[in-house]
């Protein structure tokens, strides 16, 4: 299959699930028409037109005849939930993001179940609870271990760096910026304790994903830091 209709992409630039769908879009070079949602006052259309089912960022539109973002047409596929759009992207670009050998591929949705567990939970115990930053460095210790010596993880860039990009870059982005309910400095420590030679290979990983064009293209550092310096989920009391 090919794209044969028109995309429509519901995002923020603050959600890394919104960023793994740019991802995706900008790697398999697809026609498409980004559309940010308003998040402090979030519209009613969106909830009714667009993702009645979870009502959250991300979104896409498939197809259908030519209709304004706020009131998409009838016949336009609506998908949401990040990895599921991906991987219909995936199979609407053949050849893209996933690999074709079925180990590799399945190495690939375990990252992807990893991220989405193991270190989503560590991110939102850390930056948004304040738990100790030991939880969250192990599992980017576990991460590492599953990385090949060199490229992506599995190999070529694929669904489980797509998967991955948008947590680690904003992981890194938070610490720098001593970001998150944990204490005063402790995030610039967890920053530096990345820095050692013992995690160089996760920050080779990093390296590689921030330098593809598809990462450059669907990520401002500025924006995204000032946006996660004023989100209210995360300051400290
Ligand atoms: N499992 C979903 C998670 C999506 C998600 O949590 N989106 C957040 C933004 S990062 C959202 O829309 N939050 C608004 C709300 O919960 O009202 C996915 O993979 O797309």
């Amino acid at each position: 299959m090919v794209q044969s209709g028109q995309i429509t992409f519901y995002t923020h630039m603050y959600s890394p699930y919104c960023h793994r769908v740019h991802i995706a879009l900008e790697e398999v070079q697809a026609d498409y028409k980004a559309v940010t949602i308003n998040v402090m006052e979030w519209p009613q259309w969106y909830n009714t037109k667009v993702n009645p089912i979870t009502r959250k960022i991300p979104a896409i539109t498939y197809g259908g005849p030519a209709a304004p973002p706020e009131d998409p047409s009838p016949e336009a596929v609506k998908l949401t939930e990040s990895m599921v759009i991906v991987e219909f992207l995936a199979d609407l670009f053949p050849g893209k993001l996933r690999p074709s050998d079925p180990v590799q591929l399945a190495y690939a949705r375990l990252f992807v179940a990893l991220f989405d567990t193991k270190v989503h939970e560590a991110f939102k115990g850390f930056f948004f609870m304040g738990t100790p930053a030991s939880d969250l460095l192990d599992q980017l210790e576990g991460i590492q271990a599953r990385l090949p010596e060199t490229g992506f993880a599995v190999g070529e860039f694929s669904i489980a760096d797509v998967a991955a990009a948008p947590f680690l870059a904003r992981i890194m982005l938070l610490l720098e910026n001593d970001i998150g309910k944990y204490p005063v400095g402790e995030g610039k420590k967890a920053f530096e304790e990345l820095q050692k030679p013992k995690f160089a290979r996760l920050m080779k990983y990093i390296a590689d994903i921030k330098a593809r064009s598809s990462f450059r293209a669907s990520y401002d550092h500025a924006q995204v830091l000032f946006i996660w310096q004023n989100n209210p989920a995360i300051q400290r009391a």
